[in-house]
């Protein structure tokens, strides 16, 4: 690795405060171009695109060719429309919103570009001259899958959302080069392929090599005073370089654009370290040092909710947060001159612990390289900084070896330290010397770094992702902090764009819609979706919908004969769970309601039964071994009940093989039944349950996360609860909770537990069986009655087709409020304070 002193001192330091720009860009003329010149334009682009990067006439160009020049001419577009709305933005010395995110899982991009920059039919039309089909086009992208589930998904939602309201924003996330891996299942045993994206993604990234930054890790630290000034030299550090790549997302019209700016780690190739050893011939080991630095950005971490603890994972957020904080720097920098106006001109928001180490870099320039002072530095940084939490699972709480930490991170480690010591000390003075409390805040301590305690104390806004999970916060996780900052601890429920999953992945229900509502408003604000609540009483709108039902279940089945072969029936109801595989999201508990069934349905075989398909979609961390043994389960139990055909043309179990936001897209407007039946008081939110209530599917979950607050938007009649609430399991919880007696005493329960330990299909199923009536932390068995019945009263409900109808239709009219274009809303009033840039 490339050792290399860096010298920072202040002096040096003020010359990087470049004078703000005085120039004046001309206004952004608004585009006046008629549709027919337009089509004209993308016509010519794209024939000048094919022949210049791919030398090939239309005629002549494959479906590749065609999908990579749309990219192109996309990208371009926006860029040009992106330098535009900066200009603006700049001149209205518009506040900037930074998202910091470890994930951004944004899917596909050519569907959602050419709809909000309102080119699919010209797009369309184009083609079409060539016997070119756009569907197929779509088909060709690979999803960007830079993210996990929920948090990632969100952030690149957030995206769209900042850009359609003119917020001017960066997210900032890493360039990996493998996402999350493409799942397999080998007879149900989920195995993990790798997910090379970049052939067919990369023509949405921009690359922006002048703005690469340098990294610096391990080395020491060497300090001194000199004129009164603190001096700080990091010598024999390993740099490794911050290329950005910059991916865009065109808001709804296409007069704000947002920006991820993806970094990806490379090796110096200016040093001249390098050149030695290639003039020594030792060039195996400049290949050594360039694979070591690039693995950084090799990968995503596969696993959500649970805490590596490995160095590389902490590489990869310092080198995340070090770049990012540095372009957020030179930027503020070269407008304003100074960074004392930071917090009212900027945002810097950590999308969880991930990036947490954004505030002892941001203090490491302020200090090291800007001169500031200790106190001046810690005050700007606190105005500026805000945190979201995104789950309450312990484990999922990130800490770090402080050995690693100081070795890894000489630097920052003293200043996390600093941060601690001054940190506890008012704590100390704030709660009148309460020694425990002030412990449990500490920053470091038993050895370890704890991330969430740190970005608590440095952020101006800690806030939750749906009112239950806010609470949750302030009584349980941040208890100790919420006693002493209140006022701190804020709520915003999450949202989803409504414009990706409900116009773009459910076409018909959205032309359904805008008739009804004689207007396409609902598109920009979808509180309009509201409207759509009289209708709910017309029998003729009702059937619509139920027929636009139909026929996404219809492309849904198509599908799973075509990767599962097994048809299944659009007439039966279509159950839904679709998300990562947890325990605490508890596929398990719908499995075990299934096996029971099928018993149920073998004893009495004519007993009345409103056919049913389950569908499964949900990956599992490569290492959670009981995760992957509930996969087996599920998919086992599909098979076992395909081959008895006393039953399988009623019941039927489907698990979808590697779930992903594309895959998404299609069955979300596909289903009846949206399973949200975690155990209450663990999902923070969820935001699937948006996706699946805004396109017509009713709630089968208990009152956990957001579903709390669904509950409440749809009413009693048109959500099936169950389970225990929060309070009941706090108390269940206390008192001891003992699933063996609900073993020995539930026959239900006890019969189909007693086949799960037989086996079936060749296989037993002893490990997911054990853990319900052993120690089960997320009491699986106790919410199984309970569960069984919100089963058979939805099954009950369907057969009533127009009751039916109404309850999913008021499920579309009552999700709104869960348009992250609320959520960035609620972020931009009460956390961000930021407005618009006006005039797009
Ligand atoms: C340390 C490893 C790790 C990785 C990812 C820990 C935690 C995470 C994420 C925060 C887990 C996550 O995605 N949480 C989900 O965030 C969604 C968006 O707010 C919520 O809707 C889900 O309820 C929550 O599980």
């Amino acid at each position: 690795m490339a050792k290399e002193t860096e010298k920072k001192s202040a002096k040096k330091l003020s010359a990087n405060k470049a004078p703000a720009s005085k120039k004046k860009t001309a206004p952004a003329k608004k585009s006046s171009r008629s549709k027919a010149a337009s089509a004209v334009s993308l016509a010519e682009e794209l024939k000048t695109r094919l022949l210049h990067n791919f030398s090939v006439q239309p005629e002549d160009a494959t479906d590749e060719n065609w999908y990579n020049a749309l990219a192109l001419v996309l990208r371009d577009r926006m860029r040009t429309k992106r330098t535009q709305y900066i200009s603006k933005a700049h001149k209205q010395d518009a506040k900037q919103v930074y998202y910091l995110c470890m994930e951004f899982l944004m899917g596909r991009s050519l569907k959602n570009t050419l709809f909000n920059l309102n080119l699919t039919e010209e797009a369309e039309r184009v083609l079409s001259k060539y016997g070119v089909r756009l569907d197929n086009l779509y088909e060709l992208e690979p999803d960007a899958g830079l993210g996990n589930g929920g948090l990632g998904r969100l952030a690149a939602c957030f995206l769209d959302g900042l850009a359609t309201a003119s917020i001017p924003a960066i997210g900032y996330s890493l360039l990996y080069e493998y996402g999350i891996f493409r799942q397999k299942l080998d007879n149900g045993w989920q195995t993990e392929a790798p997910d090379f994206w970049l052939p067919g993604g990369q023509c949405w990234l921009l690359p922006r090599p002048e703005l690469a930054k340098k990294v610096l890790f391990d080395g020491e630290v060497r300090e001194w005073w000199n004129n009164g000034f603190h001096h700080v030299e990091h010598e024999n550090a390993t740099v490794i370089v911050a290329q950005p790549y910059d991916l865009m997302v065109a808001g709804k019209d296409g007069h704000g654009v947002s920006t991820l700016r993806l970094w990806k780690a490379t090796a110096p190739s200016d040093g001249a370290i390098d050149m030695t050893l290639y003039n020594q011939g030792e060039y195996m080991r400049a290949m050594e040092r360039r694979a070591m630095a690039e693995i950084i950005t090799h990968q995503l971490y596969p696993s959500d909710n649970h805490r590596e603890g490995k160095s590389l994972r902490l590489s990869q957020q310092y080198f995340l947060v070090s770049a990012s904080v540095q372009d957020i720097v030179q930027r503020h920098l070269r407008k304003y001159g100074t960074l004392d106006n930071l917090p009212e001109m900027a945002a810097i928001h950590l999308n969880d612990t991930h990036p947490t180490l954004a505030i002892p870099e941001l203090m490491r320039i302020m200090l090291d390289e800007c001169g500031y002072s200790w106190e001046k530095a810690w005050e700007i940084i606190t105005r500026t900084v805000a945190y979201t939490n995104h789950t309450v699972m312990a484990e999922a709480l990130e800490c770090w070896p402080e050995d690693l930490f100081s070795q890894r991170l000489p630097r920052i480690y003293q200043i996390v330290k600093e941060i601690n010591n001054r940190f506890s000390e008012q704590m100390m003075k704030e709660t009148d010397n309460d020694v425990a409390k002030v412990s449990r805040m500490a920053i470091i301590s038993f050895g370890l770094v704890k991330m969430a305690n740190l970005c608590v104390a440095a952020s101006h806004s800690v806030n939750g992702v749906s009112r239950l999970h806010s609470e949750i916060i302030k009584q349980d996780v941040f208890h100790d902090a919420y006693t002493v900052m209140p006022e701190k601890f804020k709520n915003v429920t999450n949202g989803i764009a409504h414009r990706r999953w409900l116009c773009q992945a459910n076409p018909e229900l959205a032309t359904f819609i805008r008739e009804r509502l004689g207007s396409d408003e609902f598109v920009m604000d979808a509180s309009h979706l509201e409207e759509l609540t009289p209708f709910a009483d017309d029998p003729d709108s009702l059937q619509a919908f139920m027929a636009i039902k139909r026929r996404n279940k219809e492309r849904l089945a198509k599908y799973v004969l075509q990767q599962n072969g097994v048809a299944i029936d659009p007439d039966s109801i279509f159950d839904v769970q679709v998300k990562r595989l947890h325990e605490y999201k508890r596929q398990h508990l719908n499995a075990l309601h299934i096996l029971h069934t099928y018993l149920e349905l073998k004893e009495n075989p004519n007993m009345e039964f409103v056919p049913r398909t389950y569908l499964f979609g949900a990956k599992s961390a490569p290492g959670y071994f009981l995760a992957k043994e509930i996969i087996r389960f599920i998919y086992l139990l599909g098979k076992e009940i395909e081959n008895d055909p006393a039953v399988r043309d009623k019941l039927k179990v489907v698990y979808l093989e590697d779930y992903r936001v594309s895959l998404a897209e299609l069955l979300m407007p596909a289903a009846d039944i949206s399973e949200q039946i975690s155990l209450a008081g663990t999902e923070a939110s969820g935001t699937g349950n948006m996706k699946l209530m805004m396109n017509g599917a009713v709630t089968l979950g208990t009152m956990d996360g957001a579903n709390v607050e669904i509950y409440e938007s749809v009413g009693p009649d048109n959500i099936f609860i169950f389970g225990m609430s929060t309070e009941e399991v706090e108390n269940q919880k206390r008192m001891g909770y003992t699933p063996q007696t609900l073993y020995n005493n539930n026959p239900r329960i006890h019969r189909a537990l007693d086949v799960m330990f037989r086996g079936f299909g060749g296989r037993q199923f002893g490990e997911v069986a054990g853990s319900l009536t052993s120690k089960d932390p997320y009491m699986v068995l106790a919410d199984f009655e309970d569960y069984c019945r919100a089963q058979d009263q939805s099954a009950a409900a369907y057969t009533d087709t127009l009751a039916w109808a109404r309850k999913a239709l008021l499920n579309t009219a009552g999700s709104g409020i869960f348009s992250s274009d609320r959520s960035i809303q609620d972020y931009s009033d009460r956390i961000w304070h930021c407005r618009p840039v006006t005039g797009m």
